[in-house]
């Protein structure tokens, strides 16, 4: 909405969704100033009209009028009904990344907030991006609650330690954005700020061109050597793991008959807490790597083992999967 552009209390709009935000938040707000107005003014004036006029008056008894309760009765539920339905459209669309979102990674931890790039680049408190690109930011802290707000964009979600949350923003115009943590955190928390540069996509590649990419941050397919994974997870007759393939967005078939999405939170399970969820036809062999691998390294193995396609041996039958295969070895 053009008028509400430039309203001297309010941050810019620079987000796709920061439009659509505002009008809500207006709308509410102009339904909510024009109901208290109208009651206070009824109010002074049914006081000063209905005024007791002399000692001796007495109360008569009010005639009810049903055409009127359900005129006030139904108008209210309309009005609520477009604040929910238009609500939920918004909310909606502040939620759902869109299918050509790129994917980013942000860790917060007392009291800044580390970001990766796709590219492996890091940064801390400073998030470069580009204007035009939807960007899907996967989060988590290292200690406590933290929340990432970025007014211009008119976006703000919790950051959880042990979890991943997600966010989605894309940025309209270049120019530089305030960053806060939104939940109190510490000591420090009013400082945990940082600042969002929107540029023009030839300036953001000429950006990450002028960086050295992922200064010493091993890389998902590193850490999966470094780690020992592949001693287990091979594609060959001494594997001792299930095969790594299509793991992103499949199904995985676990023992006690339960199968479930391979979803970032169950990849992350996979790896610090392995004996949670059993992958049917396999052991518990697989050691935890709790306390081993920091939260940016699981976005990094997670991000690989999202690609990963390992190959089944060839003199293994193709077309078993490769649960089964492992059932025969015992
Ligand atoms: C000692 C052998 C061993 C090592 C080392 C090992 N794993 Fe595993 N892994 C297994 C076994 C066995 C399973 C299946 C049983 C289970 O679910 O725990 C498994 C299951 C998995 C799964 C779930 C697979 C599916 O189909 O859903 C993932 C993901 C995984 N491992 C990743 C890793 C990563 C990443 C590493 C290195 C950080 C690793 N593993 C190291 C043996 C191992
Ligand atoms: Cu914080």
């Amino acid at each position: 909405m053009e008028i509400f552009k430039n309203l001297p209390l309010f941050p810019e709009q620079a987000s796709t969704v920061a439009g659509q935000v505002d009008a809500l938040f207006f709308f509410t707000l102009f339904i909510s100033a024009f109901f208290s107005l109208l009651i206070a003014a009824l109010l002074l004036f049914f006081a000063v009209k209905y005024k007791r006029k002399s000692e001796d008056q007495y109360g008569i008894p009010e005639k009810t009028s049903m055409p009127l309760e359900i005129t006030w009765s139904v108008i209210p539920l309309l009005i609520s009904l477009v604040i929910f339905v238009w609500g939920v459209q918004v909310f909606v669309a502040v939620r759902t990344p869109p299918s050509d979102a790129v994917e980013y990674f942000a860790v917060g931890k007392q009291w800044m907030w580390k970001f990766q790039h796709p590219a492996g680049n890091r940064e801390i408190n400073d998030l470069h991006i580009p204007v035009g690109q939807p960007i899907k930011l996967t989060m988590t802290s290292e200690d406590v609650i933290h929340s990432v707000f970025i007014p211009a964009f008119r976006i703000k979600q919790d950051v959880l330690p042990g979890r991943y949350t997600t966010l989605w923003f894309e940025a309209t115009q270049p120019g530089e954005f305030h960053l806060f943590c939104a939940e109190y955190c510490g000591a420090e928390h009013s400082r945990m700020v940082g600042t969002v540069y929107a540029m023009l996509p030839g300036d953001y590649e000429a950006w990450l061109a002028g960086r050295k990419p992922g200064e010493a941050m091993a890389t998902g397919e590193e850490l999966f050597k470094q780690l020992a994974c592949h001693t287990c997870h091979r594609g060959d007759d001494s594997a001792r793991g299930p095969i790594l393939a299509d793991l992103e967005g499949g199904q995985v078939a676990l023992e006690g008959g339960r199968s479930l999405e391979r979803d970032d939170a169950y990849l992350r399970e996979s790896i610090l807490n392995p004996q949670a969820k059993i992958v049917r036809g396999f052991d518990p062999l697989m050691p935890s790597y709790q306390g081993q691998v920091s939260e940016e390294q699981l976005m990094n193995l997670i991000r690989y083992l999202k690609k990963i396609n390992q190959k089944a041996p060839a003199n293994a039958a193709a077309a078993v999967p490769s649960g089964d295969t492992a059932v025969d070895k015992g």
